[in-house]
This record gives C-alpha cells, sequence and structure tokens, in this order.
C-alpha cells in the first residue's frame, strides 16, 4: 500500500472525477477563447463539449504551435502575472517557452509531492535532487514538490558526480531523483559500496529507461526507482509517476486529461491500445493546453489500484512517435534495442546507436560494453528483433557516452537527413 499525499482527490470516485474534469474543461476552453487570441481563431466556432468524449472534436495543439507563437503568444495571462517562466533547451533556433502563475505552481507542487509520498518518501527525508535546475522543468520541480511534502532538498542539480559521490555519502539522504542513466552512473561509480549507502526511494525519469535498467539500478543501489514523466508543455515532472507498486504511472487526473490517440489519424483509442499520449490541462491559468500532442507512445488503465487509486494509470513509454528511426525502411526504436541487448548476458546497459550512409544504402552500427560478451550472439539477437542486418563492437567499459545528469542521446546518426 502506497501512502496518499492528497487521499480524498487520488481516490475519488471515478464519477465525481469525471464530472469535476468535464466543468474543469469547459472553464479552460472558455478561458482559452477569452483571452488566447492564437486558440480563439482556431477554436471559436466548435460547440463547448457537453460530456469529455466531445473533446476529439477539437485540434491538437503541437510543438510547432509553440514555436510559431514564440515566446508567451499562447499565454492566457500578461506578463507581469507569471510568477515563473521555464524553456525546453531546443536543439535548433528558439526554445519552447511555458509560464506559470502563483497559483500554477501550487498545483504543480502538489503533484510532485503526490509523486513522491507515492514513491515511499516521508515528511522529513532528505531529498538528493540531481536534476538540473534552470529553465529545465526537473529540478525547480521536484524541489518545490518535495517542499510542499515537507522533506528537505539538497538541490545539487546535474553534473559534478564526484562532488555528488561525496555529498551522497555525508549527507545520507533517503531519496534521489535524477535520470535513470544518472542512477546507473552513480551506482558505477561507488561500485562495492554502492548497497552501503544510504538511499531507499529514486524517482527517476525525463528519458526513456526499461525495466532491465531499473532492476539494474535497484539491484546495485539498494533502492525502490519508480518511473516520473511529465513534459514542460504541460507542466513539467508531475504529469504522472508510479507508487512503490510499480504498476504504471498514475496521472493527476484532477489536472490533467489524457488520451491516447492513433499516430497516423489522431483517432483516440481505447484502453489498453498504444498510441500517442495526448493531453489537455485542467486546472492551468497561464499556459492552459488544449489536446497538447506529447509524441510519446504510450498506453491507458483506468482501472482502479488495489490501494484505491482512481486516476487513469499510463504504461511506460514506448517510444515516440517521431524518434523513430527509419533505417533502410524499417522502424528501429532505441527502446527496442535496449530491450533487446538487455537480454544478452554479459552486456551492460551502456550502448550507442551509430547510423551512417554509404552512397543510398544506410547502416546501423551498434556500439555494446560488457565482459565476456559473445559479439555474434549480440549481432543475431538485434538482427532478429530489429529485422535488419547490424555490426555490433563490444567495447571495454566506460568506452560508450554517459550521462552526467542531462539527457543522454543514444543515437548518433551521421546521415544528415
Ligand atoms: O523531462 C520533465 C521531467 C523532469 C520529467 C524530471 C521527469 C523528471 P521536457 O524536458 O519537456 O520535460 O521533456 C519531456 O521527455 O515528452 C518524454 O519524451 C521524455 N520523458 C519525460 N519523462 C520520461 C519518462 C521533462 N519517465 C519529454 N520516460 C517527454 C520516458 C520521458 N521519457
Amino acid at each position: 500500500m502506497s501512502p496518499m499525499f492528497q487521499p480524498e482527490i487520488e481516490s475519488m470516485p471515478r464519477a465525481q472525477l469525471e464530472t469535476l474534469q468535464l466543468s474543469r474543461l469547459q472553464s479552460t476552453i472558455a478561458r482559452l477563447n477569452d483571452r488566447v487570441p492564437a486558440m480563439a481563431d482556431r477554436i471559436a466556432n466548435l460547440p463547448a463539449p457537453g460530456s469529455l468524449d466531445e473533446l476529439a472534436n477539437f485540434p491538437f495543439l503541437r510543438k510547432s504551435d509553440l514555436r510559431d507563437n514564440y515566446p508567451f503568444g499562447l499565454f492566457a495571462e500578461p506578463r507581469n502575472n507569471l510568477a515563473r517562466v521555464h524553456a525546453s533547451s531546443g536543439t535548433t533556433g528558439k526554445p519552447t517557452v511555458v509560464g506559470y502563475t502563483d497559483d500554477d505552481l501550487s498545483v504543480w507542487a502538489d503533484c510532485v509531492a503526490r509523486n513522491l509520498i507515492g514513491a515511499g518518501c516521508e515528511p522529513g527525508h532528505m531529498l538528493h535532487n540531481a536534476y538540473g535546475y534552470g529553465l529545465f522543468t526537473g529540478g525547480l520541480g521536484l524541489h518545490q514538490g518535495a517542499h510542499r511534502a515537507a522533506m528537505s532538498v539538497v538541490p545539487v542539480s546535474g553534473g559534478n558526480t564526484e562532488r555528488q559521490l561525496m555529498l551522497i555519502d555525508d549527507f545520507a539522504p533517503e531519496a534521489i531523483c535524477c535520470t535513470p542513466s544518472f542512477a546507473l552512473t552513480l551506482a558505477e561509480r561507488l561500485g562495492d559500496k554502492a548497497r552501503d549507502c544510504s538511499l531507499k526511494v529514486g524517482i527517476l525519469g525525463a528519458e526513456p529507461w526499461t525495466p532491465a535498467m531499473r532492476d539494474e539500478i535497484e539491484e546495485r543501489l539498494g533502492i525502490t526507482a519508480v518511473n516520473i514523466y511529465g513534459l514542460s508543455e504541460v507542466i513539467g515532472p508531475g504529469v504522472s509517476c508510479e507508487t512503490q507498486a510499480k504498476d504504471g504511472l498514475v496521472i493527476a487526473e484532477d489536472h490533467f486529461l489524457p488520451e491516447i490517440v492513433d499516430p497516423e489519424t489522431g483517432a483516440v483509442l481505447a484502453d489498453g491500445d498504444v498510441g500517442v499520449l495526448v493531453l489537455t490541462s485542467l486546472t492551468k491559468q497561464a499556459f492552459p493546453v488544449l489536446r497538447y500532442w506529447t509524441g510519446d507512445l504510450c498506453s491507458l488503465t483506468r482501472e482502479p489500484t488495489p490501494d484505491g487509486r482512481t486516476h487513469a494509470r499510463m504504461s511506460a513509454l514506448v517510444g515516440r512517435a517521431d524518434d523513430m528511426l527509419v533505417i533502410r525502411g524499417v522502424n528501429v526504436y532505441p527502446s527496442q534495442v535496449e530491450h533487446t541487448l538487455l537480454a544478452v548476458d554479459g552486456v551492460t546497459p551502456h550502448f550507442q546507436l551509430v547510423v551512417t550512409r554509404a552512397g543510398t544504402l544506410d547502416s546501423l552500427h551498434v556500439r555494446v560494453e560488457g565482459t565476456n560478451v559473445d559479439t555474434d550472439q549480440v549481432v543475431g539477437a538485434l538482427q532478429s528483433s530489429l529485422g535488419i542486418s547490424v555490426t555490433v563492437t563490444v567495447e571495454p567499459d566506460g568506452s560508450v557516452p554517459r550521462s552526467e545528469g542531462g539527457k543522454l542521446n543514444r543515437v548518433d546518426d551521421q546521415r544528415n537527413l
């Protein structure tokens, strides 16, 4: 049984929850019509939804819409009412900017506090917060949620792994939040000492990881590691998170309404089907989003949990609709490669995909690390799971790029597509 931070909300009967969602959805749409001309242009002629299903009549909002309205064109509050802005790193050109009122920050803190308490953190526990502080939502998002949950925060941010190891040793925090790849880096550097460290709980996310990677992190560090999901456009971390039960990521459904849609047609799919996660904010003031196309692929269930949580749960992401690599016409997801590699004896979770093109022919080369690994076995496993030929090098420990706290890019696509 995982404790709840706001039990009356987290276990609200579904009928009551859906009534609340509908009235909040109607207010959100009214707010967009009244206050955001760029949105009113698209939705003013659509009738207000009389049921949650009628949300499907509304158009999707995409990342390109945020870029087109850079920086504040989709905000529903004047700039002087904003308590804070965050922005995505954006590898090319302008970042995407998001804004929060004081009330938005408070809702966000509640959502993250629910996540931390559900993960097994307690008031008075110390949280080593290794998500980046700054424009990225990870650091400050977890920070204010931990504060709301009455934890004490060590705002260490990303980078400087040696110093982080020293602080974990000296301060003895019960909980850590960081990317899963950074948790592995820490475990690796701690070596034999890892299992003796003070940590009990890890709240890990911001990038994809597999069950096998979780097993390795939990085993090495002796912690329970839960998966936390979110995105800046919707609020940041805290959109959803697993509890100690690790049985799906519970969405804060009183604030964010999820849909799963077909990546090609946009049609709404049934619970259990994998498709693109589309999220609508229900309470946000500064930057409400209607049907935001996350590009993240997962499925939903609305079954209540044994411990009485009633909000919808999403599966871990199975990939991204747009990060998919197309190699010689075959769709390849990095998560699929990871899944396959971790089933091979001796292979570590560190790998990199290198895609090159000679003339018109694409080649996939996979760099893996491990000890006593049979290269032919890796090649065979990858070829049968991906359906294309690959080359593989098994390299010594430490050869493949590691996370120093930020997100890890596992693909080196040299094709200039
Ligand atoms: O990564 C927010 C966050 C911070 C989440 C800390 C969790 C922890 P963005 O930088 O806007 O926000 O990136 C959002 O990252 O659309 C997913 O593709 C990916 N992502 C986030 N969490 C997970 C996860 C933050 N648990 C994008 N598993 C999202 C897989 C994730 N991918």
